[in-house]
């Protein structure tokens, strides 16, 4: 079949196919850069192991241990995906050189160590969105936001001021809004005497924190909450709760972060999105895959992706009220083939929204017998068509075209790095 053809079968449902990929291709979708290295930076041990309860498992060739190889690692993907990236980065991934005064700690980042991310993204007509590091280092003890120890805790707010700092620069130079989230694994592996005084202290830090000024229409800072990890099972400083609840209690400055794979497995971000999005403005998604906890594997075209993805465009999250980006980081398969599965995967669910009429009159007519048979019924259209012509547009390999660069790339590049 042609693209002409899908098209005309998309028209009898009253789907514009032209106007769905033009919509799409405007919506950025943040990259993130630790898919590359197993979330390891540059500004600590490469060999330290990833802490605050997230874990890389693999050691499959080829991770970029340098600036420059995560640049060139970077650009294969964004060759092979289609539609606006944005670039995402992790405070750890400053780059310190003898122009800017070489290594500096967390708490004394500058703009200056992400200058040479800035000239990347400008080069490509990229935005970027930015996240404090508050894991793998030797000052997590093992709490940060939250510790009861003062210097520590005075340490990762100063952290967290650098970053807003930073994100204000990076906004301003790229002239796009950074997202700018904080994330910390914070909490216990069995049960706390003291619940209240680690949320306390974390609402301080973060208060603290946003303390910095900032212009609210350039930093996007969020706060992302998380049910449990590896090592901390029993007890999460930055829950649900707390976390929705610090948002909505400043709303002025900051926006609520969820990603998928930090609630109970019975529970579904698809739906927590149009219950958060009758309440704030704009909110944050990490969109990642769990298998029975934060597994973060790579994100499949499975059917919850494509729900959140479905409620994003039918929630107008493509205009600007849905910050959208990927994280996950799989070290046990290629980690080009990862991100740009992962990716794509994200644009695919995407499109296929944009193509889904809208059935909520059906709904409310109580009309669920033909609801069923027509949203059925889609399933088996031609979306590949669509989808091809998107690739096509956007300049890059279809499905079935892109690996075969991958394979080569490993050959002539990632198995020299070992
Ligand atoms: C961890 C959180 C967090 C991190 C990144 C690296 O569970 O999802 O967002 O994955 O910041
Ligand atoms: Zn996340």
């Amino acid at each position: 079949m042609s693209y002409a053809e899908a098209k005309a079968k998309y028209a009898a449902i009253g789907i514009d196919t032209d106007a769905a990929i033009a919509r799409l291709k405007a919506a950025p979708v943040s990259l993130h850069c630790w898919q590359g290295d197993d979330v390891r930076g540059f500004d600590t041990d490469p060999d330290k192991p990833l802490t605050g309860g997230i874990q890389t498992t693999g050691n499959y060739p080829g991770r970029a241990r340098t600036p420059e190889e995560l640049m060139a690692d970077l650009d294969l993907v964004m060759s092979l995906c289609p539609g606006t990236k944005k670039m995402n980065l992790h405070a750890c991934y400053a780059i310190f050189d003898e122009e800017n005064g070489g290594w500096v700690d967390r708490d004394k980042l500058e703009p200056k160590h992400f200058k040479k991310w800035v000239d990347f993204c400008k080069e490509r007509g990229l935005g970027c969105d930015f996240n404090p590091t508050f894991f793998s280092h030797p000052k997590c003890d093992p709490l940060t936001l939250a510790s009861p120890n003062e210097e520590t805790r005075r340490f990762w707010i100063d952290h967290g001021r650098a970053c807003i700092r930073i994100s204000q620069y990076i906004a301003e130079e790229l002239g796009q809004p950074c997202v700018m989230n904080i994330w910390t694994g914070d909490g216990f592996k069995d049960i706390p005497a003291d619940r209240m005084g680690p949320r306390v202290r974390y609402k301080e830090s973060i208060d603290a924190i946003l303390a910095e000024p900032f212009d609210f229409n350039k930093v996007k800072p969020c706060v992302e909450s998380k049910v449990f990890g590896i090592g901390v099972e029993a007890y999460t400083v930055g829950s649900a709760e707390f976390s929705l609840t610090y948002a909505a209690a400043n709303k002025d400055k900051c926006i609520p972060l969820m990603d998928n794979g930090h609630y109970h497995p019975t529970e579904v971000v698809s739906d927590k999105i149009p219950a958060l999005l009758a309440f704030f403005p704009e909110i944050a998604l990490h969109i990642t895959r769990p298998i029975r906890w934060d597994s973060d594997h790579v994100v499949l075209l499975d059917d919850e992706t494509k729900e959140i993805c479905k409620e994003i465009v039918r929630c107008g999250g493509l205009d600007g009220r849905v910050d959208m980006a990927l994280d996950y980081f799989d070290a046990s398969i290629n980690r080009i083939s990862a991100w740009t599965v992962g990716f794509r995967n994200v644009q695919k669910a995407l499109l296929m929204a944009l193509i889904t009429p809208d059935y909520s009159a059906l709904q409310n007519a109580g009309n669920w017998s033909e609801l069923m048979v027509l949203q059925e019924e889609l399933k088996t259209m031609p979306f590949g068509e669509i989808w091809e012509q998107y690739c096509r547009e956007c300049g890059v390999p279809a499905d079935g075209e892109w690996f075969a660069t991958v394979k080569q790339y490993e050959a002539d590049v990632l198995s020299q790095r070992n």
